[in-house]
């Protein structure tokens, strides 16, 4: 794994608000991380009712933008283990620039032949907490190209959102109607071959293509909550006895729900 950052990659991670890291995992670790994907969302898939896969509808909309399961770690021991790694807690939050970093929740992101386009959004509005410093990994197992829904940004959204964000709907550009201001800085394109990660800030503005090929685009990603962080209100992911426990500015540090991964010594 290649988790040793440089100071260019902080640097270019704070300034522009994600980073993309070539070969982040070696063909073995690749291999592996494929393999533990593709069985937790066959496994996950067998669950009719989780609310935790959003294929119940095959003929939606979102259903076809990709295959989403989340909280694959809390399931399957493989990728808890691939999940719980201190190298990638270090990663995040080395280029986030914080003390510690608590798994927010992980998800696979399966864009599926002939899938639709990832409409523009922010991450961090929809997530229980509000953090500038909020940050999400995705790693690529194919090969993420122009034609298959590569990721794409909005370089340096990430200092100028205001919390405000649009849902990942039928309209790919709705982002722009809250944020009309940004149309006039250009798309960074992003592809990236398999074992890639990249990394970015929870505000910074993002979307993929459709995919116009016949096969797959999958993606194991994270997303990781600074430690300290405290309840904003939103439910989001959290288990609905935890959630009706919460008042706004209580600080989320279950260790089950949201483990703390690393801490800076
Ligand atoms: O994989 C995609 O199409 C979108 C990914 C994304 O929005 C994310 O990882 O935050
Ligand atoms: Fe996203």
């Amino acid at each position: 794994m290649k988790n040793r950052l440089t100071a260019e990659q902080i640097a270019s991670y704070r300034d522009n608000g994600f980073l993309i890291i070539e070969g982040f995992l070696d063909d073995q670790e690749l291999e592996i991380w494929r393999k533990t994907t593709d069985q937790a969302v066959a496994d996950r898939m067998t669950d009719s009712d989780s609310g935790l896969h959003n294929q119940t509808n095959k003929d939606s909309y979102y259903s076809q933008v990709f295959t989403q399961c989340i909280k694959l770690a809390d399931t399957d021991e493989s990728m808890r283990t691939l999940m719980h790694d201190p190298r990638l807690g270090e990663v995040a939050g080395t280029l986030a620039g914080v003390d510690g970093i608590r798994i927010w929740h992980d998800q696979a992101l399966i864009k599926p032949p002939y899938g639709n386009p990832t409409g523009w959004h922010l991450d961090n509005p929809y997530w229980s907490f509000s953090s500038r410093d909020a940050i999400s990994m995705w790693i690529a197992l194919d090969d993420a190209t122009l034609t298959n829904g590569c990721l794409a940004y909005i370089p340096g959204t990430h200092k100028l959102a205001r919390f405000e964000n649009s849902g990942i709907g039928e309209n790919f550009g709705a982002l722009f109607k809250v944020y009309p201001e940004w149309l006039a800085i250009d798309p960074v394109i992003c592809p990236c071959p398999a074992g890639s990660a990249v990394f970015h800030n929870g505000l910074t503005a993002h979307g993929a293509g459709a995919n116009i090929t016949n096969k797959m685009r999958r993606a194991m990603t994270c997303a990781y909550m600074p430690d300290g962080s405290t309840f904003n209100g939103l439910q989001n992911v959290l288990p609905k006895e935890y959630f009706e426990s919460l008042r706004v500015g209580d600080v989320l540090d279950d260790d089950i729900i949201n483990p703390l991964i690393w801490k800076r010594q």
